[in-house]
C-alpha cells in the first residue's frame, strides 16, 4: 500500500500544492506490480479534499489489510503529515511494517529513522525499485523485515547504500490510476524522462546532489521512444496534456528533436506538450521540432535572475541578451514562453533587483509571461547550505525538524513566506527576502500591458486574465 500523505492534519490550507500525485510513488506501484505483487495506493490529500476525515482515510488504508506500507515523502512541505500519518497507522495497527521514501525523505534518512523508531521501520534512502521489492519479498514469504536492504536506513543500524535498477528503460511504464481518488485535472500528467545527478552546479540547487544521493551519480535519459511508450500509455488514460519537469532540458535540441521525431512517427500528437529548461537550453532548431509535433507548445525558463554579478556568484550561465533572444524565438515560433524568478540569492542587492526587473521587462516585451516568484528555499547539501561563509549567508534551518515547518505554514501567511525563508544574506534578512519576492511580483503584476501589447493583433493570445489573477493572488 503506497500513501501520499497529507501536508499536515492540521493544515486544511497548504502553502505548497498539495494535490500532485509524484512520479516517484507511481514508478515505484508499477515496478512492483510487473513483479506480481498487488498494489493500491492512497492519495489523502485528495480524500481530504473530497470531505473524508483524517480517521476515514486512515481506516481506508488499513481495511485493504495491506503488507507494507510506504509512505512518500518526496517534497519538504510533508514532512508532518509523513510521520503523523505513520504514527496514526502504528497506533492502530501496531505490527504492520511501515517505510517512509522519496527526496526529502532520503535527505535526512538517519535523523527521521531514529526520531521516529516507535512508528517507522526504516527510511529509504534513494532510488526504491530494488529495496521495495527485497522487503515485499521477504515480508511475502513471512519473513521479517531484513537488516541488508539497500538504501534502507532504520534506527541504530548503518544502512547500505542505495542501489539501483541500471537499465532505465527496463523499468515499466507508471500509471495515474494507481492512486486513488484521481487526479483533479484528469486530463494532464508529468512524464519522468530522466534520473541521476545534475551536471549543473547551480550553488542553490539540490539537483547535483539528490541525484547522486539516490545512488545514481550521472544523469541518465529515457531513449526517446521509451518516453513515447509512457505517453501513449497515458493517453489510454484519456491524458492529453503532457509536461516535462525533469532535466530533459540537459539534452538540448538533440534530445527535443529526436522526441519530436519520435512522436511523429508513431503518430501520438499531444494537445499540449510543456518542457521546463534554461534559457540556453534550446535554439530555434530544438523549439521549432517542439511546435510541430504537438497542438501547442510551452516552455517553462527558470531564468531565475536578471543580475549577472548575481549570477555568476551562484555559478549560474547568464546572458540577458541571449534570454530575450532566445524567449522572442520561442514565441516568434508560435510557442508559449514562460518565465520563473527567484529572491534571496547570495549577492542580490537593490541594483540586482533592479537589474531583474529590467530582464523581467525585456522578456515581457518579447512575450514571455513570467510565472512566479520565488524566494529562494536553501536545501541541505546544496554548495551554499555547505559554505555558507563564502556566499555571505546565514543558514537559519539545518535538520528534519527545522524544515517541516513548511508543513505548518498556511497559504495566506506564506504571501509574506518570511518564516519558511531558510536563509539570509548578506544584503537582505528573511523579511528582505520575502520583500523583495513581493516586489518583484508587483513589478510583474505593474508591467502587464507589456504583454498585452506584445500580443496585440497575434493569433494566438495567451490567457493574460489568468496570469494576472495567479500573480495577483501570491501577494493579497
Ligand atoms: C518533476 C519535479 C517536480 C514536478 C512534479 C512532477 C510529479 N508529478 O512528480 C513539479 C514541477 C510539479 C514539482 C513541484 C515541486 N517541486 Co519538484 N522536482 C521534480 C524533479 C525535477 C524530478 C522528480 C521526479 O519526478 N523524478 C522521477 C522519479 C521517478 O524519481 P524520484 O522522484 O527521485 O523517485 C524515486 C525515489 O525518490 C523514491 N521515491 C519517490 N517517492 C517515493 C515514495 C515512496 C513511498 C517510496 C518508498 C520511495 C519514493 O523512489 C523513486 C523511484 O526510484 C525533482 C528533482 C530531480 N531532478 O529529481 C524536483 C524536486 C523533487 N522538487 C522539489 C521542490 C522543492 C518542489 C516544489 C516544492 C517547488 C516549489 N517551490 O513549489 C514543488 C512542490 C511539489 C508539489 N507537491 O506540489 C525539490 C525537493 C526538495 C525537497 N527536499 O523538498 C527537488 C529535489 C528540486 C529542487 N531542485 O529543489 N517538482
Amino acid at each position: 500500500m503506497f500513501v501520499q500523505p497529507p501536508v499536515s492534519f492540521n493544515n486544511p490550507a497548504p502553502c505548497l500544492d498539495d494535490k500532485q500525485f509524484g512520479l516517484g510513488i507511481l514508478a515505484n506501484m508499477a515496478w512492483l506490480q510487473s513483479h506480481g505483487f498487488e498494489v493500491d495506493g492512497i492519495h489523502i490529500p485528495l480524500l481530504l479534499h473530497h470531505g473524508s476525515s483524517a480517521d476515514d482515510a486512515i481506516a481506508l488504508i488499513l481495511k485493504r489489510s495491506p503488507m507494507l506500507v510506504a509512505i512518500g515523502l518526496n517534497w519538504v512541505h510533508f514532512s508532518r503529515g509523513a510521520i503523523d500519518t505513520a504514527r496514526r497507522l502504528r497506533e492502530r495497527r501496531p505490527h504492520l511494517p511501515i517505510v517512509v521514501g522519496g527526496q526529502h525523505a532520503g535527505l535526512f534518512a538517519e535523523e527521521i529513522a531514529s526520531s521516529n523508531a516507535d512508528c517507522i521501520d526504516g527510511v529509504i534512502r534513494g532510488e526504491a525499485e530494488v529495496p521495495l521489492l527485497r522487503l515485499a519479498e521477504c515480508l511475502a514469504n513471512g519473513q521479517r523485515i531484513p537488516s541488508n536492504v539497500a538504501g534502507l536506513h532504520r534506527s541504530r543500524s548503518p544502512a547500505l547504500p542505495p542501489q539501483v535498477v541500471d537499465d532505465l528503460d527496463s523499468l515499466p511504464v507508471y500509471s495515474y490510476r494507481s492512486l486513488n481518488p484521481p487526479p483533479l485535472q484528469a486530463d494532464v500528467g508529468a512524464i519522468s524522462t530522466t534520473r541521476g545527478a545534475c551536471p549543473f552546479s547551480c550553488a542553490w540547487c539540490i539537483e547535483p546532489v539528490i541525484g547522486r544521493m539516490q545512488g545514481r551519480s550521472r544523469l541518465r535519459f529515457h531513449s526517446p521512444d521509451r518516453i513515447v511508450d509512457q505517453i501513449e500509455a497515458l493517453v489510454q488514460e484519456g491524458i492529453c496534456r503532457f509536461t516535462i519537469q525533469d532535466n530533459f532540458f540537459v539534452g538540448g535540441d538533440g534530445n527535443l528533436a529526436a522526441l519530436a521525431e519520435a512522436l511523429t512517427r508513431r503518430g501520438v500528437r499531444p494537445n499540449h506538450l510543456n518542457i521546463f529548461a534554461h534559457p540556453d537550453s534550446f535554439t530555434a532548431h530544438g523549439m521549432s521540432a517542439l511546435a510541430r509535433c504537438c497542438d501547442l507548445g510551452s516552455i517553462d525558463y527558470g531564468v531565475e535572475t536578471g543580475s549577472t554579478r548575481v549570477a555568476a556568484i551562484n555559478n549560474r550561465r547568464l546572458d540577458p541578451n541571449e534570454v530575450v533572444e532566445r524567449v522572442a524565438t520561442a514565441t516568434s515560433l508560435g510557442l508559449e514562453a514562460y518565465s520563473w524568478w527567484m529572491a534571496g540569492l547570495p549577492g542580490e542587492d537593490e541594483a540586482a533587483l533592479g537589474e531583474t526587473e529590467e530582464l523581467i521587462a525585456r522578456t515581457m516585451d518579447a512575450g514571455c509571461i513570467p510565472r512566479w516568484v520565488s524566494p529562494l528555499i536553501l536545501f541541505p547539501k546544496t554548495d551554499i547550505h555547505l559554505h555558507p561563509d563564502h556566499y555571505r549567508v546565514r543558514r537559519r534551518f539545518e535538520g528534519f525538524a527545522d524544515y517541516a515547518v513548511f508543513s505548518d505554514i498556511k497559504l495566506a501567511e506564506a504571501v509574506m513566506f518570511s518564516e519558511a525563508v531558510a536563509h539570509e544574506t548578506a544584503e537582505a534578512s528573511r523579511d528582505g527576502i520575502a520583500a523583495a519576492a513581493l516586489r518583484l511580483r508587483r513589478f510583474i503584476v505593474s508591467n502587464l500591458h507589456r504583454l498585452r501589447r506584445a500580443y496585440e493583433g497575434s493569433p494566438r493570445v495567451p490567457d493574460l486574465a489568468l496570469v494576472e489573477m495567479r500573480i495577483r493572488q501570491s501577494f493579497m
